[in-house]
């Protein structure tokens, strides 16, 4: 009896220095391979049974992975296909937005935890109306209204799978927070943090090359359920760049007793701080005429003088050939 109590004790404390080895400056806290991604990466895609799944036009090179090359009309995903089981996690995403573009190039990427993973569509080549988060790192504005912020820019958004992502507005009607990021054509390491621990979503950047976090918003009372997927996506269209993904180191964080036990699995993806989704509308139309209505405008009025000019030459031309004809 006591030597099975001793034997057990030993165990945990066996147990408890393996986990204090791993936590390095961060107690309670530790890397996880499954969701972590690290070059070189032959050895990461090269087994059938990868924890790392691409698609559409994703390239692996032996310096990054390359959601899009900067052509357009590409589309293309990086997908973990190991459901994420604990509550509290910190994700570090290094990666390079660039291009030839110097003043039009796009879209962006977005970084997902999301429910389905590997799927297509159109918000920066995933699904719409996903469940999940995700974390947008949009370098192009589509929004040709009055601006509140500068691109790019870095925005969360959480869906339950009612809200549509609404690209022509940048995401604004449903963005939960964000914050500006000069991270596109930098020479400097661009990463972004993502850390989701007792409810509460934190975004920090490290894009000027000092190996400081800085940051970008915190938001609170966001509720996430657990083993959903981490993945990556970006889209080109008439705009294009290189979206790259270099490295991503997953964290498992130090979780609560009570988080720990409860059954997150079920939890519907919500956010009280996020503003209710609004209708789309267009844009304020000024003084009533859009740039294109003028220039039909005067299209129509130069038109009508060169009418009203051609129809009034021939009727005095004819005239004076008349007038002409009585001498
Ligand atoms: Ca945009």
């Amino acid at each position: 009896m006591y030597s099975k109590l001793i034997a057990a004790l030993f165990l945990i404390l066996s147990i408890h220095l393996t986990f204090e080895q791993d936590t390095g400056n961060n107690p309670g806290s530790y890397e996880i391979r499954e969701h972590s991604l690290n070059r070189p990466y032959p050895s990461v895609f090269s087994t059938s049974n990868s924890y790392w799944h691409l698609i559409g036009n994703t390239l692996v090179t032996d310096r990054h992975i390359r959601l899009t090359s900067d052509s357009q009309s590409k589309v293309g995903g990086l997908w973990n296909i190991i459901p994420v089981s604990y509550p509290d996690w910190e994700m570090h995403v290094h990666f390079k937005v660039h291009g030839s573009g110097k003043e039009l190039f796009g879209d962006g990427f977005a970084i997902w935890y999301a429910r389905d993973p590997k799927l297509g569509g159109p918000v920066f080549g995933y699904q719409d109306y996903f469940h999940g988060l995700a974390i947008i790192m949009d370098t192009y504005s589509n929004h040709n209204g009055p601006h509140n912020h500068a691109h790019p820019y870095i925005s969360a958004m959480i869906n339950n799978g009612s809200l549509h992502y609404d690209h022509d507005r940048d995401g604004t009607h449903t963005s939960l927070a964000g914050c500006e990021a000069q991270f596109r054509g930098r020479d400097t390491d661009t990463l972004v943090a993502i850390r989701y621990q007792n409810d509460r979503l934190t975004v920090s950047t490290d894009i000027e090359g000092k190996n400081i976090w800085k940051e970008c918003f915190a938001v609170s009372d966001v509720r996430l359920p657990t083993h959903y997927y981490f993945g990556f996506s970006a889209a080109t269209g008439d705009l294009s760049d290189n979206h790259d993904i270099i490295s991503v180191h997953t964290y498992q964080l130090e979780t609560s007793e009570q988080r720990r036990t409860e059954n997150r699995q079920n939890i519907i993806p919500n956010a009280p701080s996020a503003e209710p989704e609004r209708p789309h509308t267009d844009d304020p139309k000024g003084s009533g005429w859009s740039a294109l209505k003028i220039f039909f405008l005067i299209m129509f009025l130069i038109l009508v003088c060169l009418a009203v000019g051609i129809g009034a030459y021939y009727y005095f031309d004819r005239r004076q050939y008349q007038r002409k004809r009585f001498y």
